[in-house]
């Protein structure tokens, strides 16, 4: 996997240290959806959700498929190597985004990556884009697994039913990660998904487990786990990765149908402050690096939006511009 930000540290040890680059995607993830929300008022924003994207993406290599839940795709694309100037282009439908401005909602992967399941704000589809994915992978023998990211309110949709079903009977390499924010719009899971989220995985017989979704490490390793029994032939995971919407459903709902103190309680369970705290607590990182990441991050997207608000708009030759392969 390649991507820009993913400077490594070398720790006094002289090993590279990974958490510093989930950190700092996180980091760049969160400021770049803290812009985009500045300019898009409907934006559904995945603030203290980013360990379950970082930490879920992180694990998957070149030949895998990732699938991104509808909240939180652009650091998705982030994480597997895109350019978040070109992702607030195609946020803001201008020509310069990766999709040339023909879909304004355009937050893939890189395109020439192929590799990117789409975006959906349709619950349910994605799920069936992964399984459809692992079984690809199967019959052309690929070694390569797919991973989908859906919210609590997505398991009570027939596909994710038909998904899980179809995966476990025929052993797929799919990871189906429940991005457990524990709201649906205004529905707590609670009342949403009687019993628990894990039980559904388990319902389909397939290795199902429960992480702390604002542990970055945490979510990561039970991803990696999850894929090298997947690239093993050893069949479909299920993780439940439970975390908080700390924000509105979108950016502009104040959220009155939830308890102040429910939200403050776990906004002090911030995945950002967690891998913070404990990297500076081992002297990995010094305050003044966190204060130099922070910045180059916010400088980074800052810079990004200026330009992407002067872009051009697509033309009207943009709807039919490689609508079909070259012979
Ligand atoms: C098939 C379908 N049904 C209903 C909706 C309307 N809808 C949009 S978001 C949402 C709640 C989704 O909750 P969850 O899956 O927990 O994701 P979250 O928003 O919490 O990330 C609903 C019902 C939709 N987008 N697609
Ligand atoms: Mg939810």
């Amino acid at each position: 996997m390649t991507h820009e930000i993913a400077v490594q540290t070398v720790s006094a040890s002289g090993a590279t240290d990974q958490r510093v680059d989930l950190l700092r995607l996180m980091v760049l993830g969160r400021e770049l959806e803290q812009t985009i929300s500045r300019v898009d008022h409907h934006w559904h924003a995945s603030l203290g959700e980013e360990a379950v994207i970082v930490g879920s993406f992180a694990a998957l290599e070149a030949i895998d498929v990732g699938v991104p839940h509808y909240r939180g795709p652009l650091i998705a694309s982030l994480v597997r190597g895109s350019d978040p100037y070109r992702l607030i282009a195609g946020v803001l439908g201008k020509a310069t985004g990766q999709s040339r401005g023909r879909w304004r909602g355009d937050v893939t992967g890189e395109v020439k990556a192929n590799q990117f399941g789409s975006f959906s704000g349709s619950l349910g589809p994605p799920l069936s884009y992964a399984t459809g994915a692992a079984l690809a992978a199967k019959l052309q023998r690929s070694g390569g697994v797919s991973l989908v990211l859906f919210g609590d309110g997505t398991v009570n949709s027939g596909l994710f039913h038909e998904s899980l079903s179809l995966a476990s009977m025929l052993r797929l390499a799919a990871i189906f990660v429940c991005q457990n924010n524990q709201y649906a719009i205004s529905t707590p899971a609670s009342v949403a998904v009687p019993g628990s989220v894990l039980k559904r995985g388990q319902g389909y017989g397939m290795v199902a487990v429960q992480v702390d979704g604002n542990d970055v490490l945490a979510v990561n390793e039970a991803v990696r786990e999850a894929a090298d029994r997947g690239r093993k032939g050893e069949g479909p995971t299920f993780i439940d990765a439970l975390t908080y919407r700390v924000g509105g459903h979108w950016i502009t709902d104040r959220s009155p149908y939830r308890d102040a103190e429910e939200v403050k309680a776990w906004a002090a369970r911030d995945p950002i402050q967690r891998l913070t705290r404990l990297l500076i607590g081992e002297g990995a990182l010094s305050e003044d690096d966190i204060a130099a990441m922070t910045l180059e991050a916010a400088s980074r997207t800052e810079a990004a939006l200026a330009q992407a608000m002067t872009d051009p708009w697509p033309d009207a030759s943009a709807l039919t511009a490689n609508a079909y392969a070259a012979d």
